[in-house]
């Protein structure tokens, strides 16, 4: 392990913007809005101060304006975008900062105009010969509305379709200094960056709780020109050579016959080839495992998963993967939660991304490396570093922080930089180079060529989104949708008629060199190594690193998808796999799809257990997570103001769900203000986010009941079929959600008439994770403390087999 210093002098010329157009301020890239003023505005940074959800609203609402009743008549210029949006920094196509704002990058204007500016007096009616007649060839307008319309779509990616991201800051710690002459990692290093998460087998409308491996792709816009680090929150990967790329994926999409199973992998094609290609099996068990089901992208861990190789400025060389570890810890959904907001809510991960950033609670990450000597044999403690299907425990290599992550800002338009933004492995800046990793060779080819399709042509990365911030000088010329407007008469060299510029960057002037690493002498082989052949002990290990609730998982997951499988002798040889794992995984899984367990061909190897890997066992900040009050007629409004209150200065978000939705106390929104202020004390209204018709319990992290919810009035099946038939006491759709949040050990308190409430329910009084006490502030106290752990892990006693 190469152990990093803990400080460094900054490198020199690191400065963010030395473009040839200095001193303009720059001000997108401060980490925090100011209170009070514009966002992005400069002030004090988030990673020191958590300013989260200060002014109380809710995130979600769709407007920086609320809308009046009445459609208005006035004209006027656009909204500004909401104060948690922004859009791509205004830099020219050619890495230039621009001189205009964010909003002259939006349409202006109060007028509606055609797309070059004639201002337009409709546009619901076609020009027609008569209001009856037939509709004219000559209608320009109708035309050009359509056309647009009718070329809006551009391909979904091949794969990572379905994804959500934002915009943030990256801050360097300084520490990987010593091993990278990058210099947005010198110390204090500041550079804005663009995440986008994803899944990898569903389209682009897919659900996000899917079982599936999740992408954490980074684009850093450094001073040096792009670094794409394009990752996955799983740290290996299901085959070992890109070459084998095509046949994964087409296993793990729908049948192309009838085109189903949507986003998921439980289905025959992809168990077919993972039990038939066993070098899939470590990364299979991860996607088995509590990681196929985040609970949020703010609680995965992301992984570069190969080897790359850091360059410092004097040529020496380390090997390194890098580890993104997020602030709120790992944390992950219980399979039936997953199904349910499947339904429930299918863009439940994307919604909490926008709606955290909205609220303050700025998700962060810690980028980190694990490093390791360049030695000509490429292996560390036995470990191939060139095998993509292999992790190095931890505990043998120290992950190193080397930097911090904030995301501070929405996008502003989803098409313009979510689905128009392109990673590429190969956008790489001096100081770190890529290895001989088969799988990141392919990759190196794939990324770039896959763009032309998607975006067009060749000049996608002059789109906004996918802009330098470091000026560029590429002679490349032309092409679909170029946008830059280049000058000089010689895009070639050598060249003396534009006086020979561009000019080729040696080392000395940060010019990217390749390092001169030593190929080994060998014949051409369509082969393997011999360290790629071991498919099995580290998925062993990762099996031996779990707790027993997390093994239960597991085996929960295995029976399921391969339940979802038809064909016998699929199962039968998925179950072989398993049993080169461990006879208990293997037998659990045989006896759920009632099948015998088969024995191991192979002794199993002995591993050391990474305990790492478990999400069990660690206390996290609660910042950002969601509880949901409920309460009905009767109940104290007090103490729910009160407790809405703790939770919104705790960092995190209340959820108020009442029997309808409006003020608590039934006065109109309009109504009488003064006696909304005699029941409120002056204070804003308390207002449901959430009914009883509308809210499950799945979108909650912890419930609290304010007494003991009376049915609604629309509490009857034909009206909301999951309301039954109301005959008690409390509202059944309360009942439900209370008895969900207990199944999936979610910490549950109340107060006043709560208790019966939980006996309703079915819910023991005494039970982990159940609170009742007399005052609301105490209940919430221990409910966050609660959250801290993630998830009432004592309400789930592991089988003993498995223990
Ligand atoms: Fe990708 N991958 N990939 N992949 N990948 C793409 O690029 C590919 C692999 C990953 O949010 C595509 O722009 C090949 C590993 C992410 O836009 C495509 C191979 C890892 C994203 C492509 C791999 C990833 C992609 C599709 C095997 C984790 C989404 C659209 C050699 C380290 C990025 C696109 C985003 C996207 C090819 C394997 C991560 C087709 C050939 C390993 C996060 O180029």
């Amino acid at each position: 392990m190469v152990a990093l210093q803990p400080r460094f002098p900054p490198i020199s010329g690191n400065a963010r913007f030395d473009t040839g157009n200095p001193g303009r301020a720059r001000p997108w890239i401060s980490a925090v809005p100011n209170e009070g003023t514009a966002p992005f505005s400069g002030g004090k940074r988030m990673e020191e101060s958590h300013p989260t959800n200060a002014s109380g609203a809710i995130p979600g609402r769709p407007g920086s304006e609320p809308p009046p009743v009445a459609e208005p008549t006035e004209p006027r210029g656009p909204l500004p975008p909401k104060q948690d949006q922004r859009g791509p920094e205004p830099f020219t196509p050619t890495g230039q900062p621009e001189d205009v704002p964010q909003e002259a990058l939006a349409q202006g204007g109060a007028y509606l105009t055609t797309a070059l500016g004639t201002r337009l007096p409709d546009s619901d009616h076609s020009l027609k010969a008569g209001p009856r007649g037939p509709v004219l060839l000559r209608d320009h307008h109708l035309r050009e509305k359509i056309t647009h319309f009718d070329h809006e779509r551009i391909p979904e990616r091949v794969v990572h379709a379905r994804g959500a991201a934002a915009h943030g800051i990256f801050r360097s710690y300084g520490t990987a200094a010593t091993v990278t002459k990058a210099a947005f990692l010198a110390e204090g290093a500041e550079t804005p960056v663009f995440v986008r998460f994803s899944t990898v087998l569903g389209s682009r409308g897919s659900a996000d709780t899917v079982r599936d491996t999740r992408g954490f792709a980074t684009k850093f816009y450094t001073s040096e020109g792009v670094f794409d680090l394009v990752g996955n929150n799983i740290p290996v990967f299901f085959i070992q050579d890109a070459i084998k790329f095509p046949d994964i994926i087409h296993a793990g999409k729908p049948h192309p016959d009838r085109e189903i199973p949507q986003a998921q992998s439980a289905h025959d094609t992809f168990w077919d080839f993972v039990s038939l290609h066993t070098e899939a099996t470590h990364h299979t068990l991860w996607n088995m495992s509590d990681r196929g089901i985040p609970r949020s992208f703010r609680t995965m861990e992301g992984f570069g998963v190969h080897t790359f190789r850091l360059v410092d400025a004097a040529g020496a060389t380390t090997l390194v993967k890098f580890h993104w570890k997020p602030k709120a810890g790992v944390h992950s959904l219980v399979w039936e939660e997953a199904q349910l907001i499947n339904g429930m809510d299918p863009d439940f991960h994307r919604r909490d991304l926008a709606d955290a950033i909205e609220a303050g609670a700025f998700p962060q990450w810690e980028l980190g490396i694990q490093a390791f000597p360049d030695t000509p044999e490429q292996m560390f403690e036995g470990i191939d570093l060139l095998d993509p299907t292999k992790i190095v425990p931890e505990e043998l290599a120290p992950v190193q922080p080397i930097g911090l992550l904030t995301l501070n800002a929405n996008p502003s338009n989803f098409f313009a930089e979510t689905e128009q933004v392109a990673f590429h492995v190969g956008h790489l800046v001096p100081g770190i180079d890529v290895t001989d990793d088969p799988l990141l060779a392919g990759r190196l080819f794939s990324y770039l060529d896959t763009q032309i399709t998607r975006l067009g042509g060749p000049n996608f990365t002059q789109l906004p989104i996918n802009r330098s911030h470091a000026v560029v000088n590429d002679m490349l010329r032309d092409g679909m949708h170029q946008t830059a407007v280049h000058s000089g008469a010689a895009p070639y060299k050598p060249n003396s008629l534009d006086g020979g510029c561009p000019f080729f960057a040696g080392q000395q002037e940060g010019g990217y060199v390749e390092v001169p690493v030593e190929v080994a002498s060998a014949p051409r082989v369509r082969e393997a190594p011999a360290t790629f052949a071991d498919h099995f002990s580290q998925p062993r290990l990762f099996w031996l690193s779990l707790s027993p609730v997390e093994r239960e998982h597991v085996i929960a997951a295995y029976t399921f998808e391969l339940g979802k499988v038809y064909e016998q002798a699929i199962k039968e040889r998925t179950l072989q796999v398993l049993a080169e794992i461990d006879p208990v995984l293997c037998e659990q899984v045989a006896a759920g799809l009632g099948l015998p367990a088969p024995k191991a061909a192979e002794p199993l190897p002995s591993v050391t257990p990474s305990p790492a890997l478990s999400q069990v066992g660690k206390v996290w900040p609660t910042t950002g997570r969601i509880i949901g009050i409920i309460t009905g007629e009767g109940a104290d409004l007090s103490t729910v103001r009160s407790v809405r209150q703790a939770i919104l200065d705790g960092g995190m978000v209340p959820l108020i769900i009442a029997p309808t939705g409006g003020p608590l106390d039934g006065a109109s929104r309009d109504g009488v203000r003064g006696v909304l202020d005699a029941l409120t004390g002056g204070d804003e209204p308390l207002v449901a986010q959430r009914t009883f018709a509308t809210a499950r319990s799945v979108e909650f992290d912890a419930l609290l009941v304010a007494g003991a919810p009376a049915p609604g009035a629309d509490a009857y099946g034909a009206r909301d079929a999951k309301a039954g038939d109301a005959g008690g006491a409390i509202d059944p759709r309360v009942l439900l959600m209370m008895a969900e949040a207990y199944r999936h050990g979610k910490p549950i308190g109340g107060w006043d008439g709560a208790m019966e409430a939980l006996a309703l329910a079915a819910i023991p009084t005494g039970a982990a994770g159940v609170l009742l006490g007399d005052r609301g502030d105490e209940v919430l106290t221990e409910i966050v403390r609660l959250l801290g752990q993630h998830r009432v892990w004592d309400r789930f006693p592991a089988a003993a087999a498995v223990g």
